[in-house]
């Protein structure tokens, strides 16, 4: 059997599932509200706002995939959430793409304002980092330490900020080319869902060859993921994203479909999920979660 249809077999509908429960309760224990209120409300508005949970996911499936604990991953898969949803709050502000919804909900900035909802991003992003440090059990400091470099190093302008700031700068050029596109979703989006598949290793204390493989498979799934949202934004409605759809032809944005087509687009998204799914089969049975996910990632409706 080949590892595609390995994972198709897989029940990953009811693994989402357990893993995304587990998931919201631990969202939901980590910020409690205190004074001032507003802000702790703001920041659990977008926090417990839904989404797909996928980066943690992500996390808890690859440290258990390198004989770790769900308890040792479990801080630092809702430090990636929180990160996630501060890009998205922050992503969604007039300043930037000025969305009116997120995850079928109100965006933050409409709810709280625009003062309140950047420093909603700014606490999450601070909180994040003091969760993993204070919250984390039973992982070696060394393998702290490099996860919350990592986690520095991916939201900072190697990683997030950087693929945002090129984003911007090129709005409404026409003259786009694939490198500079790939550049851009690699950083943008790419880059945590890199750090979300590697940091569950390293806490498990997962060694260099296992780390350079996961990173093999998370680049690819990171890349297929932009090119499947672009797509979608042409495709899907308003509902099933739970945000605005259209925005990119709207915008007049360069993406995977206005450069190769939408049959090209996936195509190409198809092939970095089958190499993903190729990469993991040294694992056996064991990868089949992950490889169940990349599968999943080109098939998603939302
Ligand atoms: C990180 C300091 C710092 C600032 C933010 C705004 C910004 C800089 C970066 C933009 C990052 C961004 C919004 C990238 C898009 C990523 C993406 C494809 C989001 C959609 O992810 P899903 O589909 O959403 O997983 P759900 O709602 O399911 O979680």
């Amino acid at each position: 059997m080949v590892a595609n249809e390995q994972s198709i077999q897989f029940d990953l509908a009811t693994y989402l599932q357990e893993k995304k429960a587990l998931v919201e309760v631990a969202l939901d224990q980590s910020l409690p509200i205190v004074r001032p209120a507003k802000i702790y409300e703001a920041m659990r508005y977008s926090l417990l706002a839904g989404g797909k949970r996928l980066r943690p996911i992500l996390c808890l499936a690859t440290c258990e995939l390198s004989g770790g604990t769900t308890a040792m991953a479990l801080p630092t898969a809702c430090a990636l959430e929180m990160i996630h949803t501060m890009s998205l709050i922050h992503d969604d502000l007039p300043a930037m793409d000025n969305d009116d919804y997120r995850r079928g909900k109100l965006t933050n900035h409409k709810v709280f304002g625009e003062d309140i909802a950047i420093l909603a991003g700014d606490g999450l992003l601070a909180y994040a980092f003091e969760f993993v440090a204070t919250q984390t059990q039973g992982v070696a400091p060394e393998n702290l330490l490099q996860v919350m470099a990592r986690l520095g190093r991916t939201v900072g302008a190697a990683g997030l900020v950087g693929g945002q700031v090129l984003d911007l700068e090129s709005e409404g050029k026409t003259d786009i080319t694939a490198e500079t596109l790939t550049f851009i979703h690699t950083h943008k989006t790419g880059a945590l869902l890199e750090t979300s598949v590697v940091a569950g290793a390293i806490l498990a204390g997962a060694g260099e060859t296992d780390i350079q493989r996961l990173s093999t498979y998370a680049q690819n799934i990171g890349l297929a993921f932009q090119i499947v949202d672009d797509i979608l934004d042409i495709t899907a409605t308003q509902e099933e994203l739970g945000k605005t759809a259209g925005k990119d032809l709207l915008a007049q944005k360069a993406t995977y479909p206005s450069l190769w087509g939408i049959e090209e687009s996936r195509r190409q998204a198809q092939a970095l999920v089958d190499e993903a799914i190729a990469v993991l089969a040294t694992y056996g049975p064991k990868a089949q979660p992950l490889q169940a996910i990349a599968h999943y990632i080109v098939t998603r409706k939302s």
